[in-house]
Formats: C-alpha cells, sequence, structure tokens
C-alpha cells in the first residue's frame, strides 16, 4: 500500500455503526475481491472491495470478515480471516498481513488464519438465526462476473439452506452514505493531490498535445504523492469528443481553439476525488467558450449553495432544470418555443444537459448513498452540470465535490483548485 496508515477507529466506529443495524441473532459474512484473472499468469492489480475495507480496512486478497455481536464467545464477536503468511512466503509473494498487523490495521482482536474458518464458521453459524451476505444489489452493477462474494453465499446457501438471509447492502447503503470526519479528510486527501495534478496540466498544455500526454502528467503527479492512481477511468476530451459523455480513449491531438475537458482525479488509500476541468488549448477561451463555460459555472455556483441539510432532492433538481433553462435560452441554444413544448419527461434543457448533476462520493466514485429523501449533513456530494454543444465541438463540465453541513454554508473540497476563467487564463500564461 502507498498510503500511510489510517487510523484504524475508523474501521471499529464503522462495525458499531453496522452492527447497531443488524438484526439479534445474526450474523455477517464479507469477503475481499478476487484478483481478475486476465491470460496466462497474469492478473489485474487487486482492487479490495469496498464493503469489506470500510468494514476493516485490510486491504488483502482472500480475507474474510465475520461480525456476529450475540456470538457467546466473547472473542468471536468480531473476527478476520487473512491468508496465512510466513517468512518463506514473504520472499516470494513479498509482504502480507500477519495476525498483529491485521489487529493493527483493522481494531479487530481475533485473527484466524483463512485455512481455520470452516472450522469455526461450522462452530459459530449454526447457532444464528439469521446470515447477512454481501451481494451486490446495485441496481447498476453490471452483473456479468460471478465475484468471490457469490461464489460463497451459494456454498453457504447450499450448507445452510433454512437459515434466513439478510442483505447488509441495505444497511451500508444508508450507512455509507455519511461520511466521518476520517473518511472525509481521506477525501480530501484524494483530492489535494487532483489538485497537483491539474496545476501541472495548466502548465504543460498547449496546441498541439495529445489527449494521452495529459493523462501520463496527471498518473505522473498522482503516483508520486501515493495514490494508486486515477479514482476513475480518466476522460480527456478536446474538441467534439467532450460531447461523447463516456469518451475514455484520450487518444486524440488538442488543436488550437479547442477546449479540452478533464474529468480525471486521484484516489487516495482507496478514497475517491472526482474533479472536472474545462480548459482552453491555447490559454485563452473565445468568447463564446466564455459565455458558455460562465454559463456553466452560475448553474454550478448556484447549486451548489443549495447544497445543505434537509434540501430536498427533488427541489435541488428542479431548481437546477430552471436555472439551466435560462442559461440555455441565454445562450440562444432553445428558445421561448421548445420550453413551451417541453415536457416533464423530456424538459428542453436536456437536449444540451442529459445527466444528473450530483452523486455521492467515497470509497466508490458513484458511492451509496440515498438521492430520494433529503440531503444529510456529512453526505459528500459531486456538483458537475453541463453544457454540450456537438454542432459547435465545444462541450464544458465543471466539477467539485461537496461536503453537506447543517445550518451552514457546505464545505468545497475542491475550493482550492482553479475554476474562473481569469484564474485559468492567467495560470495558463504564467
Ligand atoms: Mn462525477
Amino acid at each position: 500500500m502507498k498510503y500511510h496508515p489510517i487510523n484504524p477507529k475508523l474501521f471499529i466506529e464503522n462495525r458499531k455503526r453496522f452492527t447497531a443495524e443488524m438484526e439479534a441473532k445474526s450474523i455477517a459474512i464479507f469477503n475481499s475481491n478476487d484478483i481478475f484473472e486476465t491470460g496466462a499468469d497474469s492478473t489485474l492489480p487487486f482492487h479490495q472491495h469496498r464493503d469489506i475495507f470500510y468494514l476493516s480496512g485490510v486491504d488483502q486478497e482472500e480475507s474474510v470478515l465475520v461480525l456476529y455481536p450475540d456470538a457467546t464467545t466473547a472473542t468471536h464477536k468480531e473476527i478476520l480471516f487473512v491468508k496465512e503468511t510466513s517468512e518463506l512466503i514473504a520472499i516470494w509473494e513479498g509482504e502480507k498481513l500477519s495476525k498483529e498487523k491485521a489487529t493493527q490495521v483493522s481494531g479487530i482482536e481475533t485473527v484466524y488464519w483463512l485455512s481455520e474458518m470452516e472450522t469455526i464458521l461450522n462452530d459459530l453459524i449454526p447457532s444464528a438465526a439469521n446470515i447477512y451476505i454481501n451481494q451486490n444489489n446495485h441496481k447498476r452493477a453490471p452483473r456479468q462476473m460471478q465475484t468471490r462474494e457469490d461464489r460463497f453465499i451459494l456454498q453457504l446457501q447450499q450448507q445452510y439452506p433454512h437459515h434466513r438471509y439478510l442483505a447488509s447492502y441495505n444497511l451500508l447503503f444508508e450507512l455509507r452514505g455519511i461520511k466521518s470526519d476520517i473518511e472525509i479528510a481521506l477525501i480530501q486527501q484524494a483530492c489535494n493531490i487532483t489538485k497537483k495534478g491539474f496545476d501541472r496540466v495548466l502548465n504543460f498544455v498547449k496546441p498541439g498535445v495529445w489527449e494521452y500526454e495529459i493523462e501520463a502528467e496527471l498518473m505522473h503527479e498522482f503516483l508520486r504523492n501515493r495514490s494508486k492512481g486515477f479514482a476513475y477511468t480518466p476522460i480527456i476530451a478536446s474538441g467534439y469528443s467532450a460531447c461523447v459523455l463516456h469518451y475514455i480513449e484520450n487518444n486524440q491531438q488538442c488543436k488550437d481553439g479547442e477546449l479540452i475537458l478533464m474529468d480525471t482525479a486521484a484516489e487516495y488509500a482507496n478514497y475517491s476525488s472526482d474533479l472536472t476541468r474545462t480548459i482552453p488549448a491555447n490559454g485563452r477561451f473565445t468568447e463564446r467558450q466564455k459565455s458558455v463555460y460562465q454559463s456553466v459555472l452560475n448553474v454550478k455556483d448556484k447549486a451548489t449553495a443549495m447544497v445543505k441539510e434537509g434540501t430536498l432532492w427533488s427541489d435541488y433538481n428542479q431548481a437546477i432544470g430552471e436555472w439551466m433553462t435560462e442559461e440555455l435560452l441565454n445562450l440562444r441554444l432553445i428558445d421561448k418555443v421548445d420550453v413551451q413544448n417541453q415536457t416533464k419527461e423530456l424538459p428542453a434543457y436536456k437536449k444540451y444537459f442529459m445527466h444528473g448533476t450530483s452523486h455521492h462520493l467515497g470509497l466508490d466514485t458513484h458511492d451509496y448513498g440515498n438521492f430520494t429523501d433529503q440531503m444529510k449533513a456529512n453526505m459528500v456530494l459531486t456538483v458537475e452540470p453541463g453544457i454540450y454543444i456537438p454542432k459547435e465541438n465545444l462541450g464544458v463540465r465543471l466539477e467539485d465535490n461537496i461536503v453537506v453541513q447543517k445550518n451552514q454554508a457546505p464545505i468545497n473540497l475542491m475550493q482550492h483548485i482553479p475554476i474562473e476563467i481569469e484564474e485559468i487564463e492567467e495560470k495558463m500564461n504564467a
């Protein structure tokens, strides 16, 4: 791991919050992700499953977390299983978690080798009435691949068909939506690394650079600051490509007069930041580009001011729609007739701003958390309006990461990253 050790209080508190929501006489089990095989003896780098990380801080493959608050043996209320290591294994595979180290990271006293799991689970499960399993129930989950968790669940249900199975996902979806101070500090750290990358890019970009060269500059800065790299697949889209919302080829040359939309940010300690900035390839916006940019910034600023505890998601989205409509009328992209003819399902502004404005941010870039009710303190949200005009080869999106507060203005974790037109131009021409 490149990141500094995390205060285990984070994971101890997370377990407390999770177990407080569990039904009585229940056991909950969480698995690591697989190491994904790509062919021959090759694998992708390991990415820990966010839920076991959230509850234990263990960032290693083949780990299993068991939570059983009503266990009769006190030492079995929290158990961590990790794969066995030794000095010999360390020589071949590198340093893995010892039992002591696993306790240090997680705050869990009882650590066993994975080889002991079957015996111990066979001892614990019969006394539990319910088993919390951790299937990925996200509504946009790809579901193409059987995960380590899926295989474990199949085996479990075969062995214990008469237990009542409950979904950890439902509890975690709510819990992970509200961030602790330690988590906010980690996301801030990711934002700080992202800022370094963006500052570097402002100095680097000129007409003729290739999108992948910008990607390389960012990666360089991220890695030297203890990030594993991009928090999500980076979008570096010059000219027309900015209107392709999920453009990830990053293989075009940035031409004089074009804008470059960059939705690129670093992860830190598995926490995401999520930045979008749009800059002119030659360091100066045209008048038209300025107008469109300022419209997006106006909507973003107004939306951000609305991010506070108690704001209803429905009011928020409604207001943004109205502000965006006003801006698009001013830009003469839509007219009054378009607005008169719009329907609730297809408002006129959607032609130029077709995605949502906000999502939760945390261990996942599109993190767990509610959109149905109202905003709550310590939610971390993105605010990211955009205007995309394919016929002008022009797309602008601006995105910051915002912490919801109670009775006060929200905290912008990207406050220090240049966004105003003058500031961008000044830094690019310094
Ligand atoms: Mn985003």
